[in-house]
């Protein structure tokens, strides 16, 4: 069967349904599977899928139901790799469909707007803006036409004896205690997940920043401003303007880490957004009621190594970037990359080359998108030490970025997504 780019092998082993009695705990049902896959937001799911291709058996605990996880908004810009990533797995048909191949974006600052021509800048590279929403359906839609088992959900989800060569996973479902023996462990279930946090605090490193400001984020079915983002620098903070299609708008404006929507009417945010783009701009918004209003804190974080024995750590579990950089979603895509070469590698040719380097790999391409988010942040945001000083600095910079050659190269192969 044929699997996006990838020939889809038959699956290596046949999973045993095993039932067992213990005197402390009724082990209602017990799983064997190759890989445990520990969440199904997109590193997940993506795991999982890429694993089927390759024949390798998984199986996805999640803690919460499939509806409450599609409900959830989140990123709309997708790198050509990760694009590349979901074709080879077989799900971007939609994506191609209904996605909208972006070749640049706009920056806002000092009143005025200025294109980045970010695929003359790469030599060709363009981006595509889907929503995260989409790519998570589009990968549980596959999952369920290869049959391969999502248990939503499960709670109390532990992991066991990662340490060792027979990993565990438990959880409880409908009362129950259940068990899933396996050979790895893959941690996908973002930042606030349990996977992270088994690891013995002595063997984690980890690095933290946490921005003064949040972004106020809403989506109306009105038609996005300006066929491209618009990034804005305003001294009355933050702005961008993104989309998920033709007629439906992803509006942000920064607040402060206190704030709460409850104090943001619809009308609240539409004057502020205004305020904040330049005259053309703010004349051609087209508002109407918001279908989803949230806030979302700025975090940037990284967890070294991401791999401890047989458990590995993949996406938001091991990462966390500012969504200013548009680098989440793809740096999940990207970890996902390498663990799912990495475990081929050992199924087919008994080779732990690939998931001895996963952790080093994974952390290089981290390391340069958190550089770059952070950038990108800084150089865009009004922090409560802004100074006029430090504004006009931000103001010498955008000017550089936008009349520089040099400058626009370097920020446009970031955007679009360094090589893997
Ligand atoms: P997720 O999506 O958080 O999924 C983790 C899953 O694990 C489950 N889980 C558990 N399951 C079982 N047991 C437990 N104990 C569990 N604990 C948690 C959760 O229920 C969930 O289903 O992590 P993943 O898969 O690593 O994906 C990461 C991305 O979701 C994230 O990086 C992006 O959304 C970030 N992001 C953006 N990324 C981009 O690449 N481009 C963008 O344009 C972009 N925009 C954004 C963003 C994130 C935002 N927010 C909300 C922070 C815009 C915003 C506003
Ligand atoms: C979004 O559309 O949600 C989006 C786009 C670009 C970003 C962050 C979020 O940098």
């Amino acid at each position: 069967m044929r699997c996006g780019s990838i020939v889809r092998k038959q699956v290596a082993r046949k999973v045993p349904l095993i039932r067992q009695q213990s005197p402390k705990i009724l082990w209602e049902r017990s799983l064997r599977t190759q890989v445990a896959i520990i969440g199904s937001g997109p590193a997940g799911l993506l795991l999982g899928q890429l694993l089927d291709c390759y024949g390798i058996d998984n199986v996805i605990l999640e803690r919460k139901d499939r509806e409450y996880i599609l409900g959830r908004i989140r990123a709309g810009v997708l790198e050509q790799g990760t694009v590349g990533l979901l074709e080879e797995a077989g799900v971007a048909e939609r994506l191609h469909r209904d996605g909208l191949v972006h070749d640049g974006v706009e920056l806002c600052f000092g009143g005025s707007r200025y294109r980045i021509d970010m695929k003359a800048a790469t030599g060709g590279k363009t981006m595509v803006v889907y929503g995260q929403t989409e790519v998570t359906r589009d990968l549980m839609d596959a999952r369920l036409k290869v049959g391969r088992e999502t248990i939503y959900d499960a709670g109390d989800v532990s992991l066991h004896d990662f340490g060792t060569d027979q990993p565990k996973v438990r959880y409880v479902k409908d009362g129950k205690t259940r068990e899933v023996a396996c050979d790895f462990i893959a941690g996908c279930d973002g930042f606030r997940g349990v996977s992270r946090l088994s690891v013995p605090t002595e063997a984690i490193r980890m690095f933290e920043r946490i921005y003064p400001f949040g972004w106020l984020g809403i989506l109306s079915d009105t038609p996005p401003v300006s066929p491209e983002l618009i990034y804005t620098n305003h001294e009355r903070g933050f702005a961008l303007c993104s989309m998920r299609s033709a007629t439906r708008s992803r509006y942000y404006v920064q607040c402060t880490n206190d704030d709460h929507v409850d104090n943001w009417s619809d009308d609240r945010f539409w004057d502020e957004l205004r305020r904040r783009l330049d005259p053309k701009a703010a004349a051609g918004i087209v508002i109407g009621p918001s279908i989803e209003k949230s806030i979302a804190q700025l975090r940037s974080f990284v967890a070294e190594p991401m791999r401890f024995g047989r458990l590995f750590l993949a996406g938001d579990a091991a990462h966390i970037v500012p969504p200013t950089g548009a680098k989440g979603l793809n740096l999940a895509a990207s970890d996902v990359r390498y663990l799912s070469h990495a475990l081929r590698e050992f199924y087919n040719e008994r080779s732990h080359a690939g998931i001895d380097g996963y952790s080093s790999k994974a952390l290089a391409r981290v390391w340069k998108a958190e550089r770059f988010s952070w950038w990108m942040t800084s150089m865009l945001h009004r922090f409560p030490d802004t100074d006029e000083f430090s504004a006009r600095i931000q103001l010498a910079e955008l000017n550089y970025l936008v009349s520089s050659q040099a400058a626009t190269a370097a920020m446009s192969e970031q955007y679009v997504g360094l090589p893997y």
